[in-house]
């Protein structure tokens, strides 16, 4: 292979013209935009777990009123990218919500596509796009992009969320911005009325659904018996996985991201295939030990994680005798639309 020439090979005069003219020469920096074989990543494998970042986001809950804050959230911010870029990785963003009892969080709606993962509490709900979602532990609601969503909280004890958005990809791409708006109306029929069993769509003879965004609200509750029904009908298969799709498409939830859950046996140990996505993975039941590279972390209930794409990771259930149940979110779709979506085995 070639040593490449370097910025300082140039004669000063002849840099100092190109600078003059924006002009740059590819060659000593080829490297750096088209490194061999394996991709730079800046994302690091980093765990936030929830013990440590729970007090300061009721502190939060003290110190800044919602008028002061619109959303009240801590960002689980990557070092690899630098804290001020509030990224996990190249294209997902991950922030922890807090609303307390009685508060509100003005309704607005904005390009990049959000979810909420519900970490605790009970008694708060989401309205997105005039359904109002209830929010319990567990349970997966969709902010797609486009769509008016507010948040408000009728019970007694603090609620927070976890956030995942697109927001990096949106923002790098010159598209992100929100609109603010009024407060919505609450319209009749839910989109986890109308699709209760998978293999079954609505089909009204006069007014078919045209929602771009059928389904909102995905309740843990079912998830979670799709799952045990899925390991108890295949003891044979290793990995018990559900995705999140769209069930008019049949395709991911939303664009950018893809969003699973996944389901550990008591006692196993999970390897998962090496892919060009970043992926971040959130307990929900259980504790598990998740080995990203050389690195590795121990999630209990609550905690998250991120690992950068073309790295080796596994999961191991803590317990013998108990499932274990994650939450995972990846880049995914994004990478099968650019066209640059890679399984390594
Ligand atoms: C947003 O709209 C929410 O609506 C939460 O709860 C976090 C982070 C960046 C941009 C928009 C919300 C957000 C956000």
């Amino acid at each position: 292979m070639n040593e490449l020439g370097r910025l300082e090979d140039l004669p000063q005069d002849y840099r100092d013209d190109l600078t003059r003219l924006n002009l740059v020469p590819l060659w000593p920096s080829l490297r750096a935009v088209l490194p061999h074989q394996v991709p730079t990543r800046r994302t690091q494998a980093t765990c936030w777990p929830y013990a440590t970042l729970r007090p300061l986001l009721l502190r939060a809950g003290e110190l800044t009123p919602m008028a002061k804050a619109e959303r009240r959230v801590l960002v689980l911010a990557n070092p690899g990218h630098g804290l001020a870029k509030m990224q996990a990785s190249a294209a997902i963003y991950l922030g922890m919500q807090l609303l307390l009892p009685g508060e509100w969080a003005p309704a607005h709606r904005h390009t990049p596509n959000a979810v909420r993962m519900i970490v605790e509490g009970e008694g708060a709900y989401t309205t997105v796009d005039g359904e109002r979602c209830p929010m319990s532990r567990g349970d997966l609601i969709l902010t797609p992009t486009g769509l008016w969503h507010e948040h408000g909280h009728d019970g007694d004890q603090p609620v927070v969320w976890l956030d995942v958005l697109d927001l990096p990809l949106v923002y790098y791409t010159e598209t992100s911005y929100a609109v603010e708006g009024r407060r919505q109306q609450v319209v009749p029929g839910r989109g986890e009325q109308a699709y209760t069993r998978g293999g079954m769509v609505p089909t009204p003879v006069f007014e078919r659904s045209r929602k771009a965004y059928p389904l909102l609200r995905y309740p843990w509750a079912d998830a979670r018996a799709a799952l045990v029904a899925l390991a108890a009908g295949r003891p044979d298969q290793e990995s018990v996985q559900v995705t999140y799709v769209n069930p008019e498409t049949g395709g991911h939830a939303q664009n950018i991201l893809g969003f699973y859950a996944l389901m550990l046996r008591p006692g196993q140990t999970l390897r998962l295939p090496v892919r060009s996505p970043a992926m971040v993975l959130h307990q929900i039941e259980g504790g598990a030990e998740v080995t990203v590279a050389a690195q590795r972390f121990t999630l209990a209930a609550a905690d998250t994680c991120c690992a950068p794409g073309y790295t080796e990771v596994s999961l191991r259930n803590l317990s013998a005798d108990q499932p274990a149940f994650l939450f995972m979110a990846d880049e995914s779709p994004l990478h099968h639309k650019l066209g640059v979506f890679e399984n390594r085995g």
